[in-house]
C-alpha cells in the first residue's frame, strides 16, 4: 500500500495529515466523467461495466491527491437485483419501474441471488488491482431504510409519503423488506469484501427524517445487525465500517456504540462538540456543507480551516476529511484542487505524533 493513510485514520493510529476524499467524487462535476457516462448510454450500464466503473472511479485520482478511492456503482443496485427494474431519467434521479406498496407484492420480497449483483465484484476486483496499492478502495451500500425509501416510493421524494403510511399503519410490512434488505446487504458488503474492498460504509441517506424512536427502530437496529454480522465473519470483521447518516447528528453517541470504526458527520454537527460526545471511541468523517465549494478559493480554504481547527489535536482520535454529503453536479473541480491542497497543508500541525 503506498497511501495508507485513510485506513490508518480509521483506525486512530498515527498519520501525518488528515486524509481527504469526498462523497461522490465521481460524478457530474466532472467533464470526463460525463464523457464516459455518455459513451455508456446509461447509468446501469455505465455501473454495470467493470471496465467503465473502473476508469470513472480512478478519474478523481488522477485530478486530485485523494486519499481514498469509492467503487463506482449505486446504493440502489439491491433492489434492481430484487426485480424492481431501476433506470436513471437523466435530470431526474432513480426511478422503479415497480414500487413497494401492496402486501403482496411486500410478502413476495426475498433476498436475491448474488450472481444478479456479480458485476459490482468484478468492478471491485478490477478496481483494487488497477489502483495497485495507490490508495485503500472503500466499497459500500445504503442503509436497510434508505433503500427501503426508493423501493416504497419508486423514486426520491420530499414527503416520504408511502414509507411513512407503512410505518404507520403496517409496520409488520416494514420490517419484512427492512430485514430482507439488511440480510441482502450483508451478503452484498462481504462479497465487495472478498472482492477487494479495504473499508465499507453504509450511506443512511434518509434516516435522519425520522422520529426519535423510529429512527432507533425502523434504521438503526438494522445498521446494528449489518455491524454484528460484518464482525462475526472472519474474513471481514478486520475490514473498518463506516456509518453516515445524514441529518443524524442527534444520535451519534448511539451509532458510536454499534461498534463501527467511523462516523460520517453532516455540517450541522460541530466536530469538536461531537468529538466529545463519542469520546474519540470512533473515527469522525466530515463535515463541509457542500454548497460552501460554490465560494471562491479563500473562502474554502478558511471553511477548511475551521473544520480542521474544530476537530483539533488530533491525538487518540482519528478524522477523515469529506463533505457533510456528496459533491453537487455544479461544483466547479477546479476548486477541489484547493480544498484538498488546504486539508494536506493546513492539518500537519494536528499531527505531530504522525511525523
Ligand atoms: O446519471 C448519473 O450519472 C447520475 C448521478 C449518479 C452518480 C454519479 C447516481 C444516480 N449515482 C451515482 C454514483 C454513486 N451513488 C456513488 C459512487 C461513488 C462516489 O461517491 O463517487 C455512490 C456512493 C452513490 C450512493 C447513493 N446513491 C446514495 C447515498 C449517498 C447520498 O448521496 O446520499 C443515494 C441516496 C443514491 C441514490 C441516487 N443515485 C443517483 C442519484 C442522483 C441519487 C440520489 C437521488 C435522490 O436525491 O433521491
Amino acid at each position: 500500500m503506498k497511501n495508507d493513510i485513510f485506513l490508518r485514520a480509521l483506525k486512530r493510529q498515527p498519520v501525518p495529515y488528515t486524509p481527504v476524499w469526498l462523497m461522490r467524487q465521481a460524478g457530474r462535476y466532472l467533464p470526463e466523467y460525463k464523457a464516459t457516462r455518455a459513451r455508456a448510454g446509461s447509468f446501469m450500464a455505465l455501473a454495470q461495466s467493470p471496465e467503465m466503473a473502473t476508469e470513472v472511479t480512478l478519474q478523481p485520482l488522477e485530478r486530485f491527491d485523494f486519499d481514498a478511492a469509492i467503487l463506482f456503482s449505486d446504493i440502489l443496485t439491491i433492489p434492481d437485483a430484487m426485480g424492481l427494474g431501476l433506470s436513471f431519467v437523466q435530470g431526474e434521479g432513480p426511478k422503479f419501474e415497480k414500487s413497494l406498496r401492496h402486501e403482496d407484492d411486500v410478502k413476495a420480497l426475498t433476498v436475491p441471488d448474488m450472481h444478479r449483483l456479480q458485476y459490482v465484484f468484478d468492478a471491485v476486483a478490477m478496481i483494487r488491482k488497477t489502483l495497485d496499492g495507490r490508495v485503500p478502495l472503500i466499497g459500500f451500500a445504503g442503509s436497510p431504510f434508505t433503500v427501503a425509501c426508493y423501493m416504497i416510493e419508486g423514486q426520491s421524494t420530499r414527503e416520504y409519503r408511502y414509507i411513512k403510511t407503512m410505518m404507520y399503519a403496517r409496520p409488520d410490512l416494514l420490517h419484512h423488506i427492512l430485514e430482507v434488505n439488511t440480510q441482502t446487504t450483508i451478503v452484498y458488503l462481504k462479497e465487495q469484501i472478498r472482492a477487494g474492498a479495504q473499508a465499507v460504509m453504509v450511506f443512511d441517506s434518509w434516516g435522519g427524517m425520522l422520529a426519535d424512536h423510529h429512527y432507533q427502530t425502523f434504521s438503526l437496529a438494522y445498521m446494528q445487525k449489518i455491524v454484528d454480522a460484518l464482525r462475526a465473519d472472519p474474513e471481514c470483521k478486520e475490514t473498518p465500517i463506516i456509518l453516515f447518516t445524514k441529518g443524524g447528528g442527534l444520535w451519534i453517541d448511539e451509532l458510536a456504540q454499534t461498534g463501527c470504526d467511523a462516523l460520517g458527520v453532516d455540517w450541522t454537527v460541530n466536530l469538536s462538540k461531537a468529538r466529545a460526545r463519542v469520546q474519540d471511541r470512533v473515527t469522525l468523517q466530515g463535515n463541509l456543507d457542500p454548497m460552501a465549494l460554490f465560494a471562491d478559493e479563500e473562502a474554502v480554504r478558511k471553511e477548511v480551516r475551521r473544520i480542521i481547527d474544530d476537530f483539533g489535536t488530533v491525538g487518540a482520535g482519528g478524522h477523515i476529511f469529506n463533505l457533510g454529503h456528496g459533491i453537487s453536479q455544479f461544483t466547479n473541480p477546479e476548486i477541489v484542487t484547493a480544498l484538498v491542497d488546504e486539508v494536506h497543508r493546513y492539518s500537519a500541525q494536528y499531527h505531530q505524533a504522525g511525523n
